[in-house]
Formats: C-alpha cells, structure tokens, sequence
C-alpha cells in the first residue's frame, strides 16, 4: 500500500478540490440528518447549498465540548442507531462523558488513519506492537490495535497497569514497537535500567501521545532506549489517534487532510491567523458518518504550516502543542478537568469548596495530589476519622475522574484565596 504518494503528497489544488467536494457533502449530511445543526445554521440564514467549498468554511459556525455535553449521549448522530457499530468516550467536566460514534465505514477509515501514521514510523507487517494505551472507552487502546492489525503488524494488546508483565512479554517475544503515552514509556525505560535490561530488548520503535510531551523528552526516551519516537495526535470527537503524526523529520506533524481540514484560530476573537502564528485548533472531518462535526474547537494551542516537508508531503503540518486555551490537565493520558473535581468534593458534602490540585512527575509517572480543606473538628477529633475522610474523598475523586489521587486534608484558611480567578492548579511538570 503507497500511503505516502497517493494521498499525502497531492497539490494544494488537488487537496483542496478533494476537500471542498468532501465538505459540500458533510455539511449536507449534518443539516439534513441533525437538527442541532440545521437549527445552528438557520440562526443565521444558511444553506448548505452556501458552501461550495473550503473557501466557505469560515461561513460555518463553531462546535464546542459543550455542544457534544448538551446533546448527551447520542443527539449529534447522524446516522441511526443501528448502523453505529462502536462507541467511545471521554471524560466531561461535571460527570457526564463526550460520547462519540463511528459506524462501519468510519472504523475502517480510523483504522487507515493509524496504519498511516504506523507506516509514516516505519513500522510493518514484520513488526510485533504492543499497544500500551488503556483499552476500553479511551480511543487510545482500541485506535492502536485495529490500525496496527490494518498494516498486518502482530499486535500485543497489552493496555496498561502491569509494567513488570509488559516488560516480560516485550523481551519474551522479541517486541519491536510500542504505542503508549511518552510518559508511560519513560518510565518502562527506568525500570527497565533499574533491572538492567535496558540493552535487552528487541524494541526498535515507539508511537506516543495522548498527552503534551517536548521534542528533548523525545531525544531522551531515543537515547535511554536506543530507538526512534513519533508523535501521534489526535482527539476522541474528532476520531481518536491518527488525525496528526510526524515523519522521521519530527518538523511537525502532518495532518490527513483527506480526512480533517484544519484552521488555527485567535482563541478569543475567533478569527483565522496567520500561517506560523499560534492559535487554537479547529478541526472540521470531512469523511466521518455517525458523528459529523462543523468546526470542531479542540482548545489545542499549536501553528500550522503549508510548506512541503523534507520528507516530501505537501500535507499541512501543525506545530508540537503549546498548551491549551481551556483548563483541561492531561494527567497520565487521562483527561481532567478542575470542574470535576469541585463537583465531587459538592456532591460529598462533608469538605468545604477549597481545593487545591498538584500535578507533578514522579519517576516519569504523573501524580495528582488534591489537597482539600476540611472543619477544624476533624483534626481535633480521633485521627481513624481523618482517615476514613481521606480514604472517602480518594474513592469519590477516583470514581469522578477515573484516576487514582492522593488525598492530603488540611484545615480551614489553609489553602491561599485569591482575590481573582481562583487558583486551583499547580502543575510542577516541565513541558518545555
Ligand atoms: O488522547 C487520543 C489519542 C490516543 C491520541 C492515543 C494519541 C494517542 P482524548 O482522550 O480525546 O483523545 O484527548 C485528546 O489529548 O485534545 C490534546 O489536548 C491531547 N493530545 C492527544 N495527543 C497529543 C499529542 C486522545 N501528541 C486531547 N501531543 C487532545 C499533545 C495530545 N497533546
């Protein structure tokens, strides 16, 4: 299969007749088969026959995390139940999950997606991958396994949690790629030079994401491990991995602009910038069925560029991420928002409303600390009642996030007040 030639090295004119025929078309389907965006549309008196193409875009309005909230589990489907074959999800900021859907065709263009970014990395049929993102709801275990069985690799399905079993089976048989977050890779790498068998692996190739991570933390898991690292991008309402990876050039990632037209926009006045310029990414799909979106507003901060890579795609690269223009934590791969953690500790009502959340990076492993203020009396009182809150208020936040937190009780006034935007966040890891 020639990936690279047929559908990563068009003109711009091909890439753009590609997209506006690919456009016209989604817009027709989202109007006709979604009433949140007819609705959306008529507001401002358009017709899908107003968009003849990539040139129009911008006539569209925006769809936010929120929208996929209000329209919980399945109003932005486009297609009837029946023919949506798999469903994915990822936390939402007070409890309720962004649902998303794909149906067959969807899957099948999910899995071609990956097997492109698999491919782009070098890896084939005559490789063995284990895939080390969490299966299950997350898109990162599922998204990895059905696109590295596209491109015939023999995959591990390894998911996350057992370090030392992963590590067995890696050497057992003779693991040559690995998809996992670059931190969870990290830290394989430490334990693997604790035991020291760093040397003694067959491991040639990693596949990271999921989370924020710098072109020197690359450099490093390269060195620890004597291998190469891509970067692979991508987001569950949009599909999941494989809307961006990079090329051995690592001069940003490149996008399936068959599949996803991308803009970056000024966050806050919504307007386009300019190529190089930061911003925030929007992403419209312009293949997906069950789940169509116009505009979709991803809060990535990152630049694009439209020059032709040394490698010798012409399709748009954006930039490594610079962050992110909402609150949203990525810890351990797992989305979290404050929010959520505010309702939690609410709904408990046993601790007042002041929290404070301490991200750190311990042994390359992400550590969330929620420090909460609780009444004197608890202190005052038999320490097993301090405990038993502890371990209640862990379980609470363990089941809102779906992480595992340290809890840490302190007593009333102790956390600082802002006069301002309350400060709910330190985050100690380094991402530059
Ligand atoms: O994280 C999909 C994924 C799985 C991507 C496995 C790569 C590998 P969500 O849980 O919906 O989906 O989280 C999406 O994660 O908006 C970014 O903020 C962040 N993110 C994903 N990939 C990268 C990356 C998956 N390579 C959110 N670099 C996105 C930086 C990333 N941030």
């Amino acid at each position: 299969m020639i990936w690279n030639e047929t559908k990563e090295c068009m003109s711009r004119d091909q890439i753009n007749n590609l997209q506006s025929a690919r456009l016209r078309k989604m817009v027709k389907r989202a109007y006709h088969n979604v009433t949140f965006y007819r609705k959306k549309m008529q507001q401002i008196g358009l017709e899908p026959g107003d968009i003849n193409g990539v040139e129009d875009l911008h006539k569209l309005p925006f769809t936010t995390k929120q929208d996929l909230r209000d329209n919980y589990p399945f109003g932005l489907f486009a297609v009837p139940q029946s023919q949506i074959v798999r469903v994915h999800a990822s936390s939402g900021t007070t409890g309720k999950a962004t649902v998303v859907g794909y149906t067959r065709r969807d899957i099948e263009i999910w899995q071609e997606c990956v097997a492109r970014v698999l491919a782009m990395a070098g890896v084939g049929s005559h490789d063995i991958i284990q895939v080390a993102y969490g299966y299950g709801l997350f898109t990162g275990g599922l998204g990895l396994h059905y696109g590295a069985e596209n491109l015939g690799a023999t995959v591990i399905p390894m998911s996350t949690g057992n370090t030392q079993k992963l590590i067995t089976l890696m050497q057992d048989f003779k693991v040559t790629a690995i998809a996992c977050t670059p931190s969870y890779l990290l830290h394989i790498a430490e334990v693997l030079e604790e035991a020291g068998q760093i040397d003694n692996t067959h491991l040639k190739v990693a596949i990271c994401g999921a989370e924020p991570w710098t072109d020197n933390m690359r450099k490093q898991i390269e060195t620890k491990l004597n291998i190469k690292a891509y970067d692979i991008y991508g987001l569950s309402e949009v599909m999941g991995p494989g809307v961006a990876a990079d090329c051995k050039f690592h001069k940003g990632l490149h996008v399936y602009e068959d599949h996803f037209i991308p803009e970056i926009i000024h966050p806050e006045t919504l307007e386009p910038c300019k190529e190089g310029e930061v911003g925030e990414l929007v992403f419209t799909p312009i293949t997906k069925e069950a789940l169509p979106l116009i505009r979709y507003r991803t809060r990535d901060l990152t630049s694009i560029t439209y020059d032709e890579c040394e490698c010798g795609r012409t399709i748009a690269r954006i930039s490594r991420f610079k962050g992110r223009s909402d609150d949203m934590l990525i810890i351990r791969g797992v989305n979290v928002f404050p929010s959520q953690v505010e309702a939690a500790l609410l709904e408990m009502g046993e601790t007042s409303p002041h929290y404070l959340m301490i991200v750190d990076r311990i042994n390359n492993l992400d550590v969330l600390e929620v420090q909460v203020e609780v009444e004197e009396r608890y202190f005052s009182d038999e320490i097993k009642q301090l405990d038993s809150l502890t371990k209640k208020i862990a379980r609470a936040l363990h089941t809102a996030l779906g992480l595992s937190v340290k809890v840490r009780l302190v007593e009333p006034r102790t956390i600082e007040r802002s006069q301002g935007k309350a400060k709910r966040v330190i985050d100690r890891r380094k991402f530059d």
